[in-house]
């Protein structure tokens, strides 16, 4: 902890021992208020002043060094999903990450630089902007000799007011992945609405997402570049019960909805090139009509 001391800007940045005693920063700005565990360079907090937190952290969530922080923005790499006898969603996500820098930008926002240690493969860098939006870019720098071939996924869990009574768009003509259906499907809902289990992952889309939420009156916007896939879940209440980190009646005040690149839009990178996939978080007024 005291060598990352160094990255401390007072006012802006604190470091401070988080739960289960991982090392945490603490980013204030003019604006919001953000908190990143080194643990995952997990983003466990992104709050706008006098307003309820944009993203959502489960209360029961384990913090232990070989288990992912319920909530948040997990980073998936390098791949999503199950994999026989591997951690689910690869490793970025319970993996220390170095902190690199620290700084505040001209316009009072702060950036911060995460460093994935890696013995060998490609250099993984995620820069988080805080500011009256947050800004993640999750890149990846193909440093070997070889092709290198990866899935990623800012896994990206949101705060609503009641899963019941918002609506996502964004999303219509979409083809998508329903896992529970094991099978394909389009969106034809300009509007979708959740009221039971959903996991689906739109492919071929580089959409902007809104999530439109009565109960808190706003509308959070989820802009991205460098990544193909969307994925919309919610566990409903089955799976929270068997969640073990995830409180029963917590599937209630959370959607997720996911930034990546998965199955067929996977990166395949050739030496000397890096791929960028950055995702823009931020929230607007309701627009009017919305029940
Ligand atoms: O969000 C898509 C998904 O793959 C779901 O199928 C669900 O498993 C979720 O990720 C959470 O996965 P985790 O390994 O974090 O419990």
């Amino acid at each position: 902890m005291q060598a990352l001391k160094q990255h401390e800007i007072p006012g802006r940045v604190s470091l401070f021992s988080g739960k289960g005693g991982l090392p945490a920063v603490r980013i204030e700005t003019a604006w919001s208020l953000a908190e990143i565990y080194l643990h995952g360079a997990h983003v466990t907090r992104f709050q706008k002043t006098g307003e309820p937190p944009l993203l959502f952290l489960s209360e029961a969530s384990q913090y232990d060094a070989d288990k992912p922080i319920r909530g948040g923005v997990p980073l998936i790499y390098p791949w999503f999903g199950g994999r026989d006898g591997l951690p689910a969603h690869g490793t970025a996500r319970i993996t220390s990450w170095d902190l690199t820098e620290t700084r505040v930008l001209p316009d009072g926002r702060v950036r911060l630089r995460f460093h994935l240690p890696s013995a060998d493969g490609p250099e993984v860098d995620y820069v988080v902007t805080v500011g009256s939006s947050l800004t993640m870019e999750f890149t990846v720098a193909n440093t070997g000799t070889a092709d290198v071939t990866f899935e990623n996924c800012l896994h990206s869990y949101f705060h609503v007011g009641d899963i019941r009574r918002i609506g996502i768009t964004g999303l219509r003509g979409v083809a998508y992945f329903d896992c529970l259906l094991a099978a394909t499907r389009t969106e034809t809902a300009e509007t979708l609405r959740i009221a039971g289990e959903v996991d689906r992952t739109y492919q071929n889309t580089a959409a902007t997402v809104e999530i439109h939420d009565p109960v808190l009156g706003r509308t959070l916007r989820v802009r991205k570049s460098g990544s193909l896939s969307t994925v919309v879940w919610n566990p409903w209440i089955a799976k929270s019960q068997r969640m073990p980190d995830f409180g029963d009646n917590e599937y209630q005040t959370m959607v997720c909805v996911e930034s990546g690149n998965i199955a067929e839009h996977a990166i395949t990178l050739q030496p000397g090139i890096r791929h960028s996939l950055q995702v823009e978080v931020d929230d607007l007024p309701l627009d009017r009509g919305w029940d």
